[in-house]
């Protein structure tokens, strides 16, 4: 796959004019630009109801966007919107231009920013996913460029060969990235007793910042969007006692390519299996509601259960007065806190020791004392509210996840819901 912008290539955005009163999508297209390293010198805007089906661009754009990128001595055109295979070699033969999208774009930085094994695994499935379909369009290019005999024949077999070779490596990333799943599996199995928390939200949110707040880490924060593409998980001690995990994972955005999604099953797996999600947000940012409502379309997407989850609306150190009484209308349900203020650190542990107790319902379990170390073995992810150890039996009073108290029935503990209605309202 040609990789994209070379450092500091100078490039043009082109997408759709912005809309009033909303932030413009180029903005974020060039903030993906800078960190793949390019240098942006220009804009182009396309109307949505003139686009050129074969071109994307219009005819008079296209003038003009040739004349621009020689007048800026542009090398590359980055499209915020997905082009097809023929736009883009329509594109770049037009405007004498290399031609990337907005997903491709996604693609290069996720592949420069991979650290771990898994990571890099993961991105050339995704582009490999993101190529196959597009092999044909490559082929058509170069035979048309080299020309001359017999380059149409030799094509057509050398796509067919190709098309197989990378079929077979995205079998074989499939079936690898499996075994990494299984392996973390066993290793999700060993801390089942432990609740866990993930950090999710939209990119540069402020997730790993706060994520160093709370358990007192140092993963890499940085003002890029996708400086993390690795799930870290620590343990985090909640006031009033009793432990969790939290996981710092990737970020997500607009119109993130499926591929991408799809490939990062293994790393989002943290997030799948979550008692619950703190979705940190941006609050100070332009386009905050848009954000929030993407980061839930791509949850929507990954979760097949409703996973519990509480609004962190995050540096509040730089919202003006005004739009926090907006905020806090708005949203009513979230905590706003700075991950800069080390004060907000306890605030936001009692919350989410609040938001936890809110999900257990009281239970009573009663039990012989010879059993009691057993029940202590499979309540480590309860609240033990009281204990009484007579002679006979053991009483205790717990604050269970309702869907951990199966596992208590089975293994023939007699247990009583106290009152099932409890922390609803919380
Ligand atoms: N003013 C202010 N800046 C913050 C706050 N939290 C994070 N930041 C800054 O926001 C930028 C992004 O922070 P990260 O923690 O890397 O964000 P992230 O959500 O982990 O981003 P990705 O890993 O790229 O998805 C950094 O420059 C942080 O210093 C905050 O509460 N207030
Ligand atoms: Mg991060």
């Amino acid at each position: 796959m040609h990789t994209n912008p070379a450092p500091n290539e100078r490039a043009i955005l082109a997408g759709f004019p912005a809309l009033p009163g909303m932030e413009d999508t180029l903005d974020e297209l060039g903030l993906l630009a800078d960190t793949a390293g390019a240098e942006i010198v220009g804009r182009v805007r396309q109307r949505r109801e003139s686009v050129h089906p074969g071109n994307f661009l219009s005819k008079g754009k296209t003038e003009e966007t040739k004349a621009a990128a020689e007048e800026a001595k542009a090398k590359l055109l980055i499209c915020d919107e997905e082009l097809s295979p023929a736009q883009v070699r329509n594109l770049e033969k037009a405007l004498d231009l290399r031609v990337i999208d907005r997903t491709e774009l996604i693609l290069d930085i996720f592949s420069r920013r991979a650290r771990s094994r898994e990571a890099h695994l993961q991105v050339e499935l995704a582009q490999l996913r993101y190529l196959l379909p597009r092999l044909a369009g490559m082929w058509g290019h170069l035979s048309r460029t080299g020309g001359g005999i017999g380059t149409r024949g030799p094509g057509e077999t050398q796509l067919e060969v190709d098309r197989r070779r990378v079929r077979q490596k995205i079998t074989f990333l499939e079936r690898h990235l499996e075994s990494v799943e299984v392996e973390r599996r066993t290793q999700a199995k060993r801390r089942m007793e432990a609740v866990r928390i993930s950090l999710v939200g939209y990119t540069n949110a402020g997730k790993s910042t706060l994520f160093n707040q709370l358990t007192r880490s140092e993963v890499l924060v940085e003002d890029k969007l996708f400086a993390t593409l690795d799930t870290t998980t620590r343990k985090l001690g909640l006031s009033g006692g009793g432990a969790v995990l939290l996981s710092d994972t990737v970020g997500f955005i607009r119109k993130l390519p499926h591929h991408l999604v799809a490939s990062f099953r293994a790393t989002l797996r943290e997030v799948e299996s979550a008692d619950l999600l703190l979705h940190v947000v941006d609050a100070a940012h332009p386009a905050r509601e848009e954000q929030v409502q993407a980061v839930e379309e791509v949850l929507a997407s990954l979760l097949e259960r409703d996973v519990p989850r509480l609004l962190v609306l995050n540096k509040a150190d730089i919202l003006p007065d005004e739009r926090e009484l907006e905020l806090r209308r708005r949203h009513p349900e979230g905590i706003i806190v700075s991950a800069l203020r080390g004060e907000d650190r306890e605030r936001l542990l009692d919350r989410v020791a609040a938001e936890l107790r809110g999900m257990r319902v009281p239970v009573r379990v009663e039990c012989v004392p010879a059993r009691w170390p057993e029940l202590l073995g499979l309540t480590a992810r309860a609240e033990r509210v009281s204990e009484e150890h007579g002679a006979e039996c053991v009483r205790s009073e717990w604050r269970f996840d309702p869907r951990d108290l199966g596992k208590l029935r089975r293994a023939g503990f007699t247990v009583e819901v106290l009152d099932p209605f409890a922390g609803v309202e919380e």
